[in-house]
């Protein structure tokens, strides 16, 4: 997962690191600054009593000795930026979003550029703090799903939309699969009466992981299958519904109007878009326009099992400014991943410089 984007912020990485090490490494001069604390002129000329001033007890002279020895540094833009050029072309290359990739490179300039910074035993922190605190800005915080239902009046109503084939009904399945295995009960709604063959397909997957599902022909109206399945889960007290739904573009009047009379019927409380994190800016772009159109609290990227370039994991939250709460990866029911900002972060920055 995200193998190409790791590589390459571990080469951004070691490429920052050395543009820092030259200034580190620079000889004495203009750049580097010796710190003299206020308190360096008392040890030239220690008091000679104790009515005539403070004594210095020999801890604190052992402290201002090391503070005068360490040399403070003030990065420059000119230091940095070529890496950061580097880092901006790595983002987009990878399929980052460029309103994305400027407030990374924003980010990590303004906790670089123009500070003070003490100069210890590495650089390397220095630039992965920086690269952490930058991108754990744009992931924004994730959802966590179990923590909202049980927060939640029963039933909870979940929508899943999306363009075709993207995954919507393998997440369906596997999301019954993860709640159920967390201890909530589940029924699905086979709100795809569209395409032929998706009921049973739903269907299939229901039998086997041993849940119920409400079902109408197909061709049926799937606003009337999800008030069905609705109605079933308040009337069994079922904790949450999970529905089902015919791919669509947003460019489609007719069925996002059909979307528009879902959402009046069965009254989601969450809407969740799914589209492919191998996609990249088009999943980007189609979860944009979802969201203006018919809204989206959530977001699940699948296949992130095959995306090199997570690029659309890096952007999506931050574009649309909603969370992103799972990630596919595989083809098996247990195969996704509630999706964690620092996990994921320490993932790709794991690994040497
Ligand atoms: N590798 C991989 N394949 C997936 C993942 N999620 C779904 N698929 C596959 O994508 C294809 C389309 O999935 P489907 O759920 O039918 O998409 P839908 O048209 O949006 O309902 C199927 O072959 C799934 O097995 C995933 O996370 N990883
Ligand atoms: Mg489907």
């Amino acid at each position: 997962m995200f193998g190409g984007l790791k590589e390459k912020l571990q080469a951004a990485r070691s490429r920052l690191g050395s543009s820092i090490q030259a200034v580190v490494s620079a000889p004495t001069g203009e750049r580097e600054q010796p710190v003299v604390p206020e308190t360096a002129a008392a040890e030239e000329s220690p008091a000679p009593s104790a009515s005539a001033g403070p004594v210095l007890r020999p801890t604190l002279v052992t402290k201002v000795r090391t503070l005068l020895i360490e040399r403070e540094l003030i990065i420059a833009d000119k230091d940095v930026a070529d890496a950061l050029s580097e880092l901006e072309l790595t983002l987009l290359e990878s399929d980052v979003a460029l309103p994305v990739t400027d407030a990374i490179i924003a980010h990590v300039r303004k906790s670089l550029v123009g500070r003070h910074r003490r100069i210890g035993e590495s650089v390397d922190s220095l630039v992965v703090d920086s690269l952490r605190a930058a991108l754990l800005d744009v992931l924004g915080s994730g959802f966590d799903l179990t923590a909202y239902i049980r927060g939640h009046p029963r039933p909870v109503k979940i929508l899943f939309t999306g363009v075709n084939g993207t995954g919507k009904t393998t997440t369906v399945a596997k999301i019954a699969y993860y709640l159920k295995k967390q201890g909530f009960s589940v029924v699905i709604g086979a709100g795809d009466t569209y395409r032929a063959g998706a009921i049973e397909q739903i269907g299939v997957h229901a039998e086997r992981l041993g849940i119920r599902i409400i079902q109408h022909p197909e061709g049926g109206d799937p606003s009337a299958v999800l008030f069905d399945a609705v109605q079933y889960a308040a009337s069994h007290k079922i904790d949450v519904v999970l529905a089902d739904t015919a791919g669509r573009f947003h460019t489609k009047a007719n069925l996002m109007s059909q979307l528009g009379k879902i959402k009046r019927v069965m009254k989601p409380d969450l809407v969740v878009y799914v589209d492919e994190a191998v996609a990249g800016n088009d999943a980007v772009t189609r979860a944009f326009e979802f969201d203006r159109t018919v809204g989206a609290d959530a977001v699940v990227l699948t296949k992130a099992d095959m995306d090199s370039r997570g690029g659309a994991a890096i952007s999506i939250a931050h574009t649309i400014g909603k969370p992103l709460m799972f990630l596919g990866v595989g083809q098996a029911y247990d195969d996704i991943m509630p999706f964690e900002p620092e996990k994921v972060v320490e993932e790709l920055l794991d690994g040497g410089a």
